[in-house]
C-alpha cells in the first residue's frame, strides 16, 4: 500500500487526540486535515455524506477506504501498519481485552465527556443557562468511570496489562481535558492515587504533550472567563444531553 493516509481531526477533541497519538507514537506518516468543529462544518450534508454519516471526527482515509469510530481507526491501523504487539494485543486473550476496554469506554468514560463539554463549551455554543443537570450527569457517570480506572490499575501498571496499550490512549485522553479545564480538584486527584500515577506517567511521553497543547490553551482560556468563539449551534458531546437533542 502506497496511499499517504489521511487524518481528519480536530485537537479539542478526546478520541482524535487518541487516534492522532496513535499515529505519532508509531512514526507512521500521514497528512493532518483539521476540520472546523467550532462553526459546525462537520455537520453539512456533503461532509457526512462523503467522510462519515454521524459528523463526527477522528476519520481516517487511506486512498477510496474511509473509517471512522477512533477504536475502528485503531484497529485498521494496527493491521495496515503492523504495530507492535503492546498496542493491540499479542494474543487471543490480550486483543480481547484491549476490545473489551474500548467498548466499556465508549458508554462510560466518553459520556463522562459531559462534565467538561457542559462546564466549558457549552455556554460558548447557547449562552449563559443553567447547564448544572447536564454537568451533574456527566460527573457522576465520570466518577464512576473513574473508580474502575483506579480498580483496573491496582491489577496491572496499564489499563489492559503491563505494557501501553490504545486503552491507556483512549482513558487518557478523556483526563487530559478534565485536567484542562480542571473537572477533577486536588481531593478527586487524592483520591485516585494510581489513576494519578498512570496519567503522570503517560503525560511524560512526548507525543501526548504534542497533541494535548491545544486543549491546554483552551482550558486556559475558559478558566481566565474567556469565551471560544464557536458559531455551531448543537452539542460537540452528543449523547451526553439530560434530554437528547437539548438545549438546541
Ligand atoms: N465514538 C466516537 C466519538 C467521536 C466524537 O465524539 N467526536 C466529537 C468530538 S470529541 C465530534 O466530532 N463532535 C462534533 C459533532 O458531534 O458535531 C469515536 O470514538 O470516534
Amino acid at each position: 500500500m502506497t496511499t499517504t493516509l489521511r487524518l481528519l481531526h480536530h485537537p479539542t477533541s478526546q478520541p482524535c487526540r487518541a487516534v492522532h497519538q496513535l499515529l505519532l507514537e508509531n512514526d507512521i506518516e500521514f497528512e493532518e486535515e483539521i476540520v472546523n468543529l467550532m462553526d459546525g462544518s462537520n455537520e453539512e450534508q456533503s461532509f457526512k455524506d462523503r467522510y462519515n454519516p454521524t459528523g463526527q471526527v477522528p476519520i481516517l482515509v487511506d486512498g477510496d477506504f474511509v473509517v471512522w469510530e477512533s477504536a475502528a481507526i485503531g484497529f485498521y491501523l494496527n493491521e495496515r501498519c503492523q504495530l507492535h504487539a503492546h498496542w493491540f494485543g499479542a494474543d487471543m486473550r490480550e486483543r480481547a481485552t484491549i476490545q473489551q476496554y474500548l467498548h466499556w469506554h465508549s458508554t462510560t468514560l466518553r459520556r463522562g465527556a459531559g462534565a467538561f463539554f457542559y462546564t466549558h463549551f457549552a455556554e460558548c455554543i447557547w449562552g449563559p443557562r443553567d447547564y448544572s443537570k447536564e454537568i451533574a450527569k456527566g460527573r457522576h457517570t465520570l466518577d464512576e468511570s473513574l473508580r474502575q480506572l483506579e480498580a483496573w490499575l491496582a491489577v496491572n501498571p496499564h489499563l489492559c496489562g503491563a505494557e501501553i496499550s490504545f486503552a491507556d490512549l483512549m482513558a487518557f485522553h478523556e483526563l487530559v481535558s478534565h485536567d484542562a479545564g480542571k473537572i477533577l480538584s486536588d481531593a478527586d486527584w487524592a483520591a485516585l492515587p494510581r489513576v494519578r500515577t498512570w496519567f503522570t506517567e503517560l503525560q511524560g511521553r512526548p507525543a501526548s504533550q504534542r497533541v494535548s497543547e491545544m486543549i491546554y490553551q483552551v482550558g486556559e482560556m475558559r478558566l481566565a472567563g474567556q469565551l471560544i468563539p464557536m458559531t455551531r449551534k448543537t452539542s460537540l458531546a452528543k449523547g451526553t444531553e439530560i434530554t437528547p437533542g437539548a438545549p438546541t
